[in-house]
C-alpha cells in the first residue's frame, strides 16, 4: 500500500513525491501542473469558462424542477434551494463530474479509485445571508494541519458575482492547523467572481462559504465534492442512487459512485470488485 507522506517546509503543507498520474486524454500536462501549484500555494484556483455556456444553460433547465424546498438551517440557507442525489434525478451534470481536466487534477492529489462524495445543485435566492464559513472534509474527526481528504468543484451556472453569492474562499487556510477563521480574516476572503461555465477547485482543507445574494436574481451552482477511497462519501450512493441508473452512466461515474475498489481490501462485495454488479 502506498503511504502519503508531507513535508513542511516553509510553513507549508506539501504532498511528498508521488507516482505521477498521466493527463486524461485531450488534457495538457503543463496545465494540469500550473492549476495544481496555485492550488497546493493558495488552496484553490479559478478555470474560467470551461463548460460552454449553453450547457450551464441546458443544466439549469434540468434542475429547476427539482429546486422545489428551501434549505432547513443556516449552512444549507434558509433562502437556498439543493438538489440531493442528482445522478438519481438527471444526468446533466454528469459532464461536470467526470471533466477531463478536472479528473486530471484529481488524480494527483487522491488515491486511485477516489470517490464522489457529493453532488449537488445550489440555488441562492436573493436575500440570502453568507454561509457559515467551513471546510469540506472538516467532518473527519483528524486533526489539522494536515493533507486535505477530499476537494471539490463549484461550477458556475449562473455568472457568480460579489452581489449574488459568488463563493467566498480564504485563501491559504488550508494550511492552518485547528484555527477558525475570526472576524479579522473577513478582510481576506476572496469572492470566486468567474463567469457561468467556469469552476472553482479548492481543496477539502480550504475555508470557504457560498456569498450573500444581494442581486435580485438566483445564482446557480453545481458542486462535485470528492473524497479519498478509503473515506466514507457523503453522500451514501449505494442506498441513494439505484444500480439501474448507475448503468446507465460511464464506467468512470460508476466507480466513483462506488463500483471499485482501493485495493486490496476497501469496498469489496462478496470479495470481489463490485463493479462485476453491473455487468
Ligand atoms: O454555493 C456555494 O458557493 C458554496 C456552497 C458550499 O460550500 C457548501 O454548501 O458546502
Amino acid at each position: 500500500m502506498r503511504e502519503r507522506h508531507y513535508v513542511d517546509a516553509d510553513g507549508g503543507l506539501r504532498p511528498a513525491a508521488r507516482p505521477t498520474a498521466p493527463p486524461r486524454d485531450g488534457v495538457d500536462a503543463e496545465r494540469v501542473s500550473s492549476l495544481l501549484a496555485t492550488v497546493y500555494e493558495q488552496g484553490y484556483v479559478i478555470v474560467p469558462e470551461l463548460m460552454p455556456r449553453e450547457t450551464m444553460a441546458a443544466i439549469k433547465e434540468a434542475a429547476l424542477p427539482f429546486l422545489s424546498y428551501d434549505g432547513r438551517n443556516e449552512f444549507e440557507g434558509r433562502n437556498t434551494r439543493r438538489i440531493y442525489s442528482v445522478i438519481e434525478k438527471t444526468l446533466a451534470c454528469n459532464p461536470l463530474v467526470e471533466h477531463p481536466l478536472i479528473l486530471s487534477m484529481l488524480d494527483q492529489i487522491l488515491l486511485p479509485n477516489y470517490l464522489l462524495s457529493q453532488l449537488q445543485v445550489i440555488d441562492i435566492h436573493p436575500g440570502e445571508v453568507e454561509q457559515p464559513l467551513h471546510h469540506d472534509d472538516g467532518f473527519y474527526p483528524i486533526a489539522r494541519p494536515r493533507a486535505a481528504f477530499s476537494a471539490a468543484t463549484i461550477w458556475a451556472i449562473d455568472d457568480f458575482t460579489t452581489g449574488n453569492g459568488a463563493t467566498l474562499v480564504l485563501p491559504m487556510s488550508h494550511l492552518w492547523g485547528e484555527r477558525t477563521p475570526g472576524a479579522a480574516d473577513r478582510n481576506d476572503l476572496v469572492p470566486a467572481v468567474m463567469p457561468a461555465g467556469s469552476v472553482v477547485f479548492l481543496l477539502g482543507t480550504l475555508w470557504h462559504g457560498a456569498g450573500a445574494n444581494r442581486s435580485g436574481a438566483t445564482r446557480m451552482a453545481a458542486t462535485a465534492q470528492y473524497c479519498e477511497p478509503w473515506a466514507r462519501q457523503q453522500e451514501n450512493y449505494s442506498l441513494a442512487i439505484s444500480r439501474e441508473r448507475a448503468k446507465v452512466c460511464s464506467e468512470t461515474v460508476q466507480a466513483m459512485l462506488g463500483y471499485s475498489m482501493l485495493f486490496p481490501f476497501i469496498g469489496f462485495v462478496d470479495g470481489r470488485d463490485p463493479k462485476r454488479l453491473l455487468e
